[in-house]
C-alpha cells in the first residue's frame, strides 16, 4: 500500500500494523489528502485477517499539529460543508480492530482529536496535548469538546478548549487522557508491546469487547448493559471461546484463530 502522506507497514510485527503520519515539515498537519489516505489504509487493515491491532504514530517531534490551517484559511462555511470531512472522520472511527496512538511531540487540535479517536494512547515524555483552535478563531470540530470532556472531565476540558493551553504527557496521564508515558526512545516499542498483548487474544472477543466499551460512551447504562450481554453471548459462538477455556483447563497457552 503506497500513499502520499502516510507510510503503512501491514506486518510491522506479527499481526500488528503500523501507520506513520508523514508530513514531517508541516509537523504532520492533517491535510485532506492525508485524512483520505488514513481512512483508506485503516479500512484495508481492518479487513486484513492477518492484522489484529493497528498503531498510528507520527515522528518524535510531532504526532500531528492539527488540521492543515492553510487549507482552511480561506474556506467559508459552505466550502467546509461541501468538503464533508466528517464522512472521513466517521469512517476512521468505525475501525473495528483496536487502534493505538503512539504519540510524541505535538498532539494538537485535530491531532489530539485523532489520538482520542484511537482506543488507547501511549505517549513519550515530550508529548504535548492541546486543543488550540480557539487561538485561531475557531473551536474543535472533530470531537474535541466531547471526547476530551469525557476523558478528562469538565474542568480541564473547559480550560484546554477555552484557553488553547497545552498539557504535558504527565498531566495528560494524571487526567486520564492517555494510558502511559515513557521515555521518548521507547514510545513506539511500548505501543508495540501493548499491541502484542492485544494481538495474542481472540480477535473475535477483542472486537466484541471494543464495541462494548465504546457503547458506554454512547448510551445510557441499561442500554449499554444489554449491548454487553448480547456481545458476551456471542463470544460463545466462537471456536476461540472453546480454545481459550480448554487451554485454561489443560494448563497450556491458547492459540486463537479468530474463528
Ligand atoms: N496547519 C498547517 N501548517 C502547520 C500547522 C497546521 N496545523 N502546524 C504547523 N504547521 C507548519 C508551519 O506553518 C510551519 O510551516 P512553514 O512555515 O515552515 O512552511 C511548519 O509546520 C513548522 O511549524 P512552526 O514553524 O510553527 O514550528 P514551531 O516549533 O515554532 O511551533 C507549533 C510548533 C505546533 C506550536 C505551531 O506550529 C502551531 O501552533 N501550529 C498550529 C497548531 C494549531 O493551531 N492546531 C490546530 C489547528 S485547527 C474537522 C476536523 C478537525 C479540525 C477541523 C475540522 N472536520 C471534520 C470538519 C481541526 C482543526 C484544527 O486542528
Amino acid at each position: 500500500m503506497t500513499y502520499e502522506f502516510i507510510l503503512v507497514e501491514p506486518q510491522f510485527e506479527k499481526h500488528i500494523a503500523l501507520i506513520r503520519l508523514n508530513r514531517p515539515k508541516e509537523l504532520n498537519a492533517l491535510n485532506l489528502q492525508l485524512m483520505q489516505d488514513l481512512k483508506h489504509a485503516l479500512y484495508q487493515l481492518d479487513n486484513d485477517d492477518e492484522v489484529r491491532c493497528i498503531i498510528i504514530t507520527g515522528n518524535e517531534k510531532s504526532f500531528a499539529a492539527g488540521a492543515d490551517i492553510k487549507q482552511m484559511e480561506n474556506a467559508n462555511a459552505i466550502d467546509m460543508l461541501n468538503r464533508d470531512q466528517f464522512e472521513t472522520w466517521d469512517q476512521i472511527r468505525k475501525t473495528r480492530k483496536p487502534v493505538i496512538a503512539a504519540v510524541s511531540g505535538f498532539c494538537l487540535g485535530g491531532g489530539n482529536e485523532l489520538a482520542m479517536t484511537c482506543d488507547m494512547i501511549v505517549a513519550s515524555e515530550t508529548a504535548k496535548f492541546g486543543q488550540p483552535e480557539i487561538k485561531i478563531g475557531i473551536m474543535p470540530g472533530a470531537g474535541g469538546t466531547q471526547r476530551l470532556a469525557k476523558a478528562v472531565g469538565k474542568a480541564l476540558a473547559m480550560e484546554m478548549v477555552l484557553t488553547g493551553k497545552f498539557i504535558s504527557a504527565d498531566d495528560a496521564l494524571k487526567a486520564g487522557l492517555i494510558n502511559k508515558v515513557v521515555p521518548v526512545e521507547v514510545y513506539l516499542d511500548e505501543a508495540v508491546k501493548l499491541a502484542k498483548e492485544i494481538a495474542q487474544q481472540s480477535p473475535i472477543a477483542i472486537r466484541l469487547a471494543k464495541e462494548s466499551v465504546l457503547k458506554a460512551f454512547d448510551s445510557g447504562l441499561q442500554e449499554g448493559l444489554y449491548f454487553e450481554r448480547k456481545n458476551f453471548y456471542m463470544c460463545f459462538a466462537s471456536e476461540d471461546q472453546k480454545e481459550g477455556m480448554n487451554a485454561f483447563v489443560e494448563k497450556r497457552k491458547p492459540e486463537f484463530k479468530g474463528k
